[in-house]
């Protein structure tokens, strides 16, 4: 037995050896972990990602596609059988249909395998063959990073610092109130903790509607399978002292650690402990459209979700990733087809302040950030017109409202960032200047030639700075 044993182990390493010689490189596989708010361009990212690494006719930034390396593009069955696949086909559909839609909202995790074969550069390249680099897309709610902070905050410390926050924002001094008049030194009601789980689940809707980005904690809005048990069943309440056993406050509190521990250090343990490089979406346009409370409130929000990636941020964190560390983190304004071009450079300016003060804000050192301006999926033209004399760059597309083709000016961004970020630092209620208008567009129809993907902007220089070294 132990003399066959040794032969097997022998004749393994003797054929790892030949292995080695004739492709001196393995398989490599990238993690590529596409987080973002609800509603920040997730799943339109991928889809059209996937497509445009199939069909690379519109991926000149990408350099080993420039240089003619990438040979072919394949999907391939995920690695992991337990988590859902990215239903990449059906979104497709939406987009490319004969009246095209969007797709619809996904609210859990779910992963994809792109695999692709490049010829390597440099030196050897000539004597190698191509290799396999395999490309494991994970899509994941950036709500859920966002719970990583409550990991660090008892009870009483998350529930004080909700409640004041609460009171800042549209229906939440109703549930502010709410909380304040129970008793929450009686024993446990159900019935009331459920109401009052409800009004906070409320109140966390009506904020996220408003354009506020942190509503933790996140399951409340993403419910899931989860929905209805008592890990979400609980609210902030205010602190009372010291407080009976089986008392409202004693199992709220029990609650919130349930929730701490079977929700949110299992998505960091299966997941988030995984990813290689990381993109982080996010509707900037949408924040500032909302105005200055909502754009502070991102960029607060960015600077919390940049915590999950610094190293040592958290005893839990740093213990589960043992030094392993996210590469690459790409914060991407989305939906910049909104914009006229003569606009994007103004609208990367504003990411790259953002991203440049949560690096600040976080304490950041760790893998490389950049910020960029993009859309997935490009729905508009560009259009000047003349408006009283003066003209006007616009972009055109057809209204999701009405179906009818308008063209649309969104307002013009300040050339300096600070003069958006300074008022929503300080405070202020409404722009000073002007109003920034939104309009959803439905996707265009598409006539797109055989061997392009579908048009976008600047998706190529994200997948440059994701996975260009790689490849
Ligand atoms: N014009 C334009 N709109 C976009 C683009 N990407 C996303 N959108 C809009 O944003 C909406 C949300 O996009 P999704 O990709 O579904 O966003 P998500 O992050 O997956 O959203 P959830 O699954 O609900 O969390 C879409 O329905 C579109 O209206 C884009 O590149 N251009
Ligand atoms: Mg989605």
């Amino acid at each position: 037995m132990v003399i066959g044993a040794l032969t097997d182990t022998l004749t393994r390493s003797v054929s790892d050896v030949t292995e080695t010689l004739t492709s001196p490189f393995t398989d490599t596989t990238i993690r590529l972990g596409v987080t973002g708010l609800a509603r920040a361009g997730k799943t339109v990212f991928i889809t059209s990602l996937v497509a445009n690494l199939l069909d690379r006719g519109r991926m000149s930034q990408l350099v080993a596609q420039n240089e003619g390396r990438i040979l072919s593009a394949y999907l391939q069955p995920q690695p992991d059988d337990t988590i859902p696949r990215f239903d990449y086909e059906n979104h497709l559909g939406a987009l490319t249909s004969r009246t095209p839609h969007w797709p619809d909202s996904t609210r859990a995790v779910s992963e994809l395998r792109l695999s692709l074969k490049v010829q390597p550069s440099g030196m050897l390249s000539g004597f190698q063959g191509p290799r396999t680099i395999h490309l494991d897309i994970v899509d994941y709610p950036g709500e859920w990073l966002l719970d990583l902070s409550l990991l660090d905050k008892s009870y009483e410390d998350w529930s004080s610092e909700m409640l004041t926050r609460m009171g800042l924002r549209p229906d939440g001094p109703e549930f502010v109130e709410m909380a304040q008049a129970e008793d929450s030194t009686e024993p446990l009601d159900e019935t009331r903790a459920r109401a009052l789980a409800e009004a906070y689940t409320k109140a966390l809707q009506t904020a996220r509607a408003a354009g506020f980005s942190d509503c933790s904690p996140g399951r409340f809005l993403l419910p899931g399978e989860l929905a209805g048990s008592p890990v979400l069943t609980f609210a902030p309440l205010p602190p009372k002292g010291t407080v009976p056993r089986k008392s409202l406050w004693r199992e709220m509190e029990r609650r919130f650690e349930a929730y701490k521990s079977r929700v949110v250090k299992p998505f960091f343990r299966d997941h988030f402990s995984r990813i290689d490089r990381q993109i982080v979406l996010v509707d900037a346009l949408g924040a500032i459209h909302a105005g200055p409370r909502a754009l502070d409130d991102l960029r607060q929000t960015m600077a919390d979700i940049l915590t999950a990636y610094r190293p040592g941020a958290n005893a839990f964190l740093t213990r589960l990733l043992l030094g392993k560390r996210v590469e690459k983190i790409l914060f991407a304004a989305t939906k910049s087809d909104h914009l006229h071009h003569s606009q994007h450079g103004r609208l990367t300016a504003i990411m790259e302040a953002l991203t440049r003060e949560a690096r600040d804000r976080a304490r950041f050192a760790g893998a490389e950030t950049q910020a960029l301006a993009m859309a997935s999926l490009r729905a508009t033209t560009e259009q000047t017109i003349t408006h009283g004399g003066k003209e006007l760059d616009c972009v055109r597309g057809t209204l999701l409202e009405t179906g009818k083709q308008a063209a649309f000016f969104p307002g013009n961004l300040p050339e300096d960032p600070s003069h958006l970020l300074g008022p929503a630092r300080d405070g202020a209620t409404g722009w000073l200047e002007q109003d920034y208008k939104i309009m959803n567009f439905a996707p265009a129809q598409l006539s797109t030639k055989p061997g392009d993907g579908p048009p976008h902007i600047r998706l190529d220089r994200a997948a440059q700075f994701l996975l260009g070294d790689k490849l």
